[in-house]
């Protein structure tokens, strides 16, 4: 059962950790889930879960992973527009307006508008998804994210049949984005994706996680999450989504191009070349977990890149 944006989600509907941790065998075997948010829902969702565990069902192991919690999802975080320390995001966040908000969508599409936030999330369904997530900088972590398929938002402009890249662009307020006062990366931060990587099923426009709307340190209010990618291709607080015919620059690759590609998949057998990334160290644990291709969304990803070398194009 869908309900709506996690904005109207009532504060009394939240999902508690403790049932998203039961529910996570069920959102693993299919793979996205319900809505967000209402207990109802979610403990049916579980019952759902108990049954095809126990009629024989195959069990990825990978299901047993445990949710990253909120506490630590929303104080250890990576948006350099509120300074370059974990902790900065969510000290100096506070003072970010993300409402009200536009997001432009142009270049070669057939709809260019400006659409007012509600405008843009409404028509499409907003669904819960599990993911894990890997920062290049080698932690990890695994999120309940909420929000709609970035393919359903492009089918619905059109993009032409030149595009080939999809675009994105941060907004820029120095005013109350104090790393940006600073010239840290080129600001604002862009971002890019391949129109088949953008177009994957996988590949969401996020709006919130656990149930209630994003804080600001993790992208109000609206960010990018591509789960098979380094963590800095999930770019936040996008105000411009812009369909083109050649490769995007972007913030990180323009700052380091030897260390930070346009593609940047979860790969353990291409090293960064200040971190190994066989490795990651998942947030809350002390053992460090070996890192899986395409961060273990190989069987659905693997085939858009199996004529390219990764080597080559980190
Ligand atoms: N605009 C913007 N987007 C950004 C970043 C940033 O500095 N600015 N950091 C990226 C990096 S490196 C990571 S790992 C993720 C972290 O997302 P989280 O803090 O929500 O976990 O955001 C990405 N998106
Ligand atoms: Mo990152």
């Amino acid at each position: 059962m869908l309900i709506g944006r996690p904005a109207d989600i009532r504060s009394s509907e939240i999902t508690p950790e403790g049932i998203y941790v039961r529910r996570r065998a069920f959102l693993r075997l299919t793979g996205t889930a319900l809505l967000a948010g209402a207990v109802g829902p979610a403990l049916g969702a579980t019952a759902c879960a108990a049954e095809e565990l126990e009629s024989g069902h195959e069990i990825d192991q990978r299901a047993q992973e445990k949710l990253t919690p909120f506490e630590d999802v929303t104080t250890y975080n990576n948006f350099y527009e509120f300074g370059t320390d974990k902790g900065d995001p969510s000290k100096l966040a506070a003072s970010f307006k993300p409402q009200p908000w536009t997001v432009r969508v142009d270049g070669m599409v057939a709809n260019p508008a400006d659409y007012a936030l509600e405008d843009f999330v409404k028509p499409h369904r907003v669904e819960e998804r599990v993911y894990r997530m890997r920062c290049v900088e080698a932690w990890s972590m695994v999120i309940p994210w909420n929000g709609i398929p970035l393919r359903d938002v492009l089918r619905r402009v059109e993009p032409a049949s030149s595009a080939r890249y999809v675009a994105f662009t941060t907004v820029l307020r120095p005013s109350e984005l104090p790393g940006q006062r600073r010239p840290v990366l080129d600001w604002p931060y862009t971002e890019g994706l391949r129109l088949d990587e953008a177009m994957h099923p996988l590949t969401i426009l996020s709006t919130g996680l656990y149930g209630k709307s994003l804080l600001n340190q993790n992208g109000a209010p609206l960010r990018l999450v591509v789960p098979w990618k380094y963590g800095f291709k999930g770019i936040k607080s996008i105000v411009r989504i812009t369909l083109t015919d050649r490769e995007p620059p972007t913030a990180w690759n323009k700052a380091a191009p030897g260390e930070y590609g346009f593609y940047a998949n979860v790969n353990p057998t291409v090293d960064h070349p200040r971190w190994s990334q066989a490795k990651e160290r998942r947030i809350g644990e002390f053992r460090r977990r070996d890192t899986l291709m395409f961060n273990g969304y190989g069987d659905q990803v693997a085939s858009m890149y199996s004529a390219m070398d990764l080597r080559k194009h980190y």
